[in-house]
């Protein structure tokens, strides 16, 4: 079992750690910017250690200032969380060549899977249900190029192998469009990544996002623990989520949640992750995956029972699994809310002082935050504050309870999204289930 856990992260997810940690009787060290200093989980650590001032780039992504804390405090591992460093591949290494465990995959398999081309190359061999597409980079070989997008067909979507959830992406309608499109995407790709790497897809035009988690000990084990639907979603900021995914059939769910534990096998993962989905017209298309814990992982929680973040610290501490494919059951229905300071109408971060926090309550209510009265938001980093997390026997049962929940809140001070959700969870559509990918776009142009 691992003695002592650096957090290297802020937030939610820190207290979430931070109270794994002490239910498995792991002393924890918070490692926070000076922004932070009021951090709950920072109180609550069994030592704290400020990394450097509030900008990022000069604290929780500061590598030699959080390894540096975790040597002077005697810790033993690394928890990163999810964003910062949560897939920097570098850090990893850096981590394990200081003597520290990092909890979570190997770093070659971080670096394989933010890689998009070798992580789809990897799943495809494994069994995966891909994309049609270059199945590899594409080359200075125009006339290829147009073989490859005719074969796929129009319209086909051009992405940076080193972007993901977003980042560097073009869709093409025509051969025309082609070439120019696959030009500026590459040179985009250069600026933003440094690696102008570039594959092609068929463009799915109406999915919704359907991903796998994962848990695997990197000893031969692997497990999943269902599925979660993904598809409400601005900008590719996902704003609510749910598991499992409504109105799957459950010979094509089982399917491809196999293919994804035979995938973690074949490549030997470690650590919990997730295989992101695209779900058109009854089928499944791989287009990522990610090595880390979600800030959706809560939802799947719910209908398994498993703690994920113990799973990591444990699977960490060099333990094998001891959950077995027949352990998870999925038990009833759960949602998750993201609550984010923004400006309701503008969508733009809003920080600030919280004159009065409540949080709701009653049964099968969690609320996954580190907000308290008299807590201020600051201005440097995200601007998630709270998860709303509903459970229930079946998907009506969790709605009305997170209708319930949401009526509950109360942050005052600073402008939330939390209205946004009092609606979206009374909306027609959604109460149906299973809307695509641009269902919240498109009601909010309305
Ligand atoms: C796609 C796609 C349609 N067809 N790939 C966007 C985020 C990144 N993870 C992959 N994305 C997409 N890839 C093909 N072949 C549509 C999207 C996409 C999307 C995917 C998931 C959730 C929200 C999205 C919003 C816009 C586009």
């Amino acid at each position: 079992m691992l003695k002592k856990v650096v957090i290297a992260n802020r937030g939610e997810i820190a207290l979430r750690i931070l109270r794994a940690c002490k239910e498995l009787g792991i002393k924890t060290v918070a490692v926070h910017s000076a922004a932070d200093r009021d951090l709950m989980h920072v109180r609550l650590a069994d030592e704290s250690v400020c990394i450097g001032p509030a900008p990022s780039t000069a604290s929780y992504l500061n590598i030699p200032a959080i390894i540096s804390a975790a040597e002077v405090t005697d810790a033993v591992a690394i928890h990163p969380g999810y964003g910062f460093l949560a897939e920097n591949a570098d850090f990893a290494e850096q981590v394990e060549k200081s003597g520290f465990v990092f909890i979570g995959p190997t770093p070659d398999l971080i670096r394989m899977m933010g890689d998009k081309v070798s992580a789809i190359k990897a799943m495809k061999k494994a069994g995966v249900p891909t994309v049609p597409g270059s199945d590899g980079p594409i080359t200075d070989d125009n006339e290829h190029t147009l073989k490859v997008a005719k074969r796929i067909g129009y319209p086909v979507i051009i992405k940076a192998a080193a972007g993901g959830g977003g980042r560097g992406m073009r869709v093409v309608h025509s051969e025309a469009a082609l070439l120019n499109a696959v030009y500026v995407t590459q040179s985009e790709a250069s600026a933003a990544f440094g690696d102008g790497t570039v594959y092609i897809e068929k463009f799915l035009e109406n999915p919704r996002h359907v991903e796998i988690q994962v848990l695997a000990d990197g000893q031969g084990s692997a497990i999943h623990l269902g599925d979660r639907d993904c598809s409400l979603q601005r900008r590719h900021q996902k704003v609510l989520e749910e598991a499992p995914a409504p109105g799957i059939p459950d010979e094509i769910r089982a399917q491809v949640a196999k293919s994804c534990v035979d995938a973690c096998i074949a490549i030997n993962y470690r650590g919990a992750g997730t295989f992101e989905f695209l779900y058109e017209n009854g089928q499944f298309f791989f287009i990522e995956m990610n090595t880390r814990i979600q800030v959706e992982h809560p939802v799947s929680e719910m209908v398994t029972g498993v703690d994920l973040i113990k799973q990591q610290l444990l699977i960490a501490g060099g333990e094998k699994l001891s959950l077995t494919q027949d352990d998870i059951k999925i038990k009833g229905h759960a949602f998750e809310c993201r609550i984010n300071a923004e400006d309701p109408k503008t969508f733009m971060p809003c920080p600030g002082l919280i004159k009065h926090y409540h949080a709701p309550g009653g049964l099968g209510v969690r609320v996954d935050s580190h907000l308290y009265s008299g807590y201020t938001v600051p201005p440097h980093y995200d601007s998630m504050i709270a998860k709303i997390i509903t459970w229930g026997d079946n998907r009506e049962i969790a709605l009305a309870r997170m209708r319930n929940a949401l009526d509950e809140l109360v942050v005052d001070g600073i402008r939330t999204n939390t209205d946004l959700h009092r609606d979206l969870v009374r909306d027609a559509a959604f109460r149906e289930g299973g809307v695509s990918i641009h269902y919240l776009e498109k009601k909010l142009k309305l």
